[in-house]
């Protein structure tokens, strides 16, 4: 009996699943992720499709007040200037004896006018703050308060031309990963430079990181050096983790 309904419940899941693909595909390609077809992503296509259809538009993730800040762990690479780690990066290590003052966050690829913005170039444009929940995929969550400049602000600046689409992160610590431009000029889309009122700390992705939060914790990129917009899709994670994770 058990067996026989969970058989069910899945091949429903299977059909449900082939028919958004089926009624999406034909001219509406738009709707679908651009991982669509990598058989290892296979579950961007539901959450992407659902997400999308669920939450139209630029909807706001919740936010908390500050009696909700709780503690928050530092996981992954929680220092790229740690000798001992495979993430060591000397570049990051020197920019960190130095206070991040040489800092420069590079802005390139399908954009006007590129260029390099230091620290305080980047806390000279108008701030957002807000406090969310974050999630991670190992099971925790936690909130914090996060201050920095929305992405769309800089994306704006550097005035992105009109062949873009995605938006490409790469870290210090290797990290590589991208967003759609509809996340990416979603307005909680943010470089944080803040943390729960101070200078974001060394664990948490110093000096500036991506805080996204419509995603899963792990697109939020810590320890940011340089961001690429491209006008097509490439798939630069391999790492088994799906691209987009809506929450
Ligand atoms: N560059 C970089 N960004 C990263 C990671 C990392 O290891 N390196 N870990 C990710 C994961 S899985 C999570 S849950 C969050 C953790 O952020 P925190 O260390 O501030 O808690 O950062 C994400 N961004
Ligand atoms: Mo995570």
């Amino acid at each position: 009996m058990k067996k026989k309904s969970l058989i069910t419940r899945r091949n429903a899941i299977i059909t449900g699943a082939a028919a958004i693909g089926g009624l999406l595909l034909p001219g509406c390609s738009k709707t679908l992720p651009p991982t669509y077809g990598n058989i290892l992503r296979m579950g961007d296509n539901l959450t992407y499709v659902a997400h999308r259809a669920l939450l139209p538009g630029q909807s706001l993730a919740k936010e908390y007040s500050h009696s909700d800040i709780s503690s928050f762990p530092a996981t992954g690479t929680v220092n790229p200037a740690d000798t001992s780690l495979e993430s060591y990066s000397e570049e990051y290590d020197i920019l960190k004896r130095a206070g991040f003052a040489n800092w420069g966050l590079s802005i390139e690829g399908k954009v006007a006018r590129p260029g390099s913005y230091s620290l305080s170039d980047l806390q000279k444009f108008p701030p957002r703050t807000h406090i969310t929940r974050h999630t991670c995929e190992e099971g925790w969550t936690a909130i914090a308060e996060w201050t920095g400049v929305p992405l769309s602000t800089i994306l704006q600046s550097v005035g992105i031309l009109p062949s873009a689409r995605f938006v490409n992160f790469y870290a210090y610590d290797g990290y590589v990963d991208s967003i759609d431009l509809l996340d990416a000029f979603h307005p909680q889309t943010i470089l944080a430079y803040g943390m729960n009122g101070r200078d974001l700390p060394i664990p948490h992705g110093a000096p500036v990181r991506l805080r996204i939060e419509t995603q899963i914790g792990y697109k939020s990129m810590k320890y940011l050096q340089r961001i690429v917009v491209t006008d097509e899709f490439v798939d630069m994670g391999d790492t088994g983790w799906a691209w987009y994770v809506g929450i």
